[in-house]
């Protein structure tokens, strides 16, 4: 646990959406630094086991700004990860709705901020800012951005709202670009890098994956475990130098190269591709991000490799490696 300092600082802290991949193991990390009693989880539906017995847990519907006021309220929250959002592929299939709820909650965490009913709100934005005219590898924190999702156009906006409320109205917003998060606990939905969590419970299942991605779409990754780490570190420094949305890398592959990776444990595991519509938003997103920026202001750096998230993955899945 941190010292009481922090403590005191961050004394509650709400997460919402914590029903999602990202949500329920920041929940639980959270809890494990700041104690059970500090982090309140709330989602539209309830979460996994562990977060539900180990701490307060509320039922919240996050477009409804009289309910998140409320549990704020109730419990004396002072900091806001707001992690709900609808992912790449979906949002395409309901794009106005995708937008609503993706920019809707945004604002109102945002005028809790402006407020003062809150101090400290953390916001994901996504590799899905970028578009086929940005660098495709490598890509730089500042280039062209011409996103072609739904996804991706509410992200966009999203930071440059952000920005807006932090220079118009002093708002203490931080966010990061997460690329694909790799996890076991909670599987994500409706994503672009979806496949890269699916392929490992088929191959422990049924020893075969159909791809929906084709075999050399490379694509920035990172680990759970990295991917919170950066997540509460950038949300606890006193070094940010930028109110914008940060680039953080890991690693990058491709289905074959995981393929591969995976086959070095399971050597009769095939994998087969049939790509399909996240194809086309797979190839308008870079192949590898520069996260030099984070690493000098805030200390960012990754911890896990490709064959450690490989043997984490089917370890935690309970094929043992
Ligand atoms: C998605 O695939 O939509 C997300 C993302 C990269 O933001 N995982």
């Amino acid at each position: 646990m941190r010292d009481l300092n922090l403590i005191t600082m961050a004394s509650k802290i709400l997460i919402i959406g914590s029903s999602g991949q990202i949500g329920t193991e920041l929940v639980l990390k959270l809890r494990q630094i700041y104690g059970n009693d500090h982090i309140i989880a709330s989602d539209i539906r309830v979460g996994n086991y562990e977060v539900m017995k180990s701490g307060p847990f509320e039922i919240l519907d996050a477009t409804k700004k009289e309910d998140v006021l409320k549990v704020i309220k109730k419990h004396n929250v002072n900091q806001v990860y707001l992690m709900v959002a609808m992912l790449s592929a979906i949002a395409e299939k309901i794009p106005k709705k995708a937008w609503e709820l993706n920019m809707s909650t945004l604002f109102l965490a945002l005028d809790l901020a402006k407020e003062r009913i809150i101090n400290r709100v953390f916001w994901p934005s996504s590799i899905a800012v970028f578009g086929p005219s940005s660098p495709k590898t490598n890509t730089p924190q500042h280039t062209i951005m011409n996103p072609t999702t739904v996804y991706g156009i509410s992200k966009l906006a999203g930071e440059n709202w952000c920005e807006y409320y932090h220079n118009k109205f002093g708002v203490d917003v931080r966010s990061v670009r997460y690329p694909g998060i790799i996890s076991y606990k909670t599987i994500p939905g409706g994503g672009t890098t979806d496949y890269a969590v699916q392929i490992f419970h088929e191959a422990i299942k049924n020893k075969s994956y159909t791809s929906f991605l084709n075999a050399d779409t490379t694509l920035p990754m990172m680990y759970m475990d990295d991917a919170i780490d950066a997540t509460i570190q950038l949300m606890e420094s006193n070094n940010i130098s930028k109110y914008e949305s940060y680039n953080i890398a890991a690693m990058s592959f491709s289905p074959k190269v995981l393929s591969r990776a995976i086959q070095k444990y399971i050597p009769n595991f095939i994998i087969k591709y049939e790509d399909d519509t996240r194809q086309e938003i797979a190839n308008t997103w870079p192949q590898s991000v520069d996260d030099k920026q984070a690493c000098k202001d805030w200390g960012w750096n990754s911890k896990v490799s490709l064959d450690q998230l490989v043997r984490s993955m089917l370890n935690g899945l309970n094929y043992k490696v």
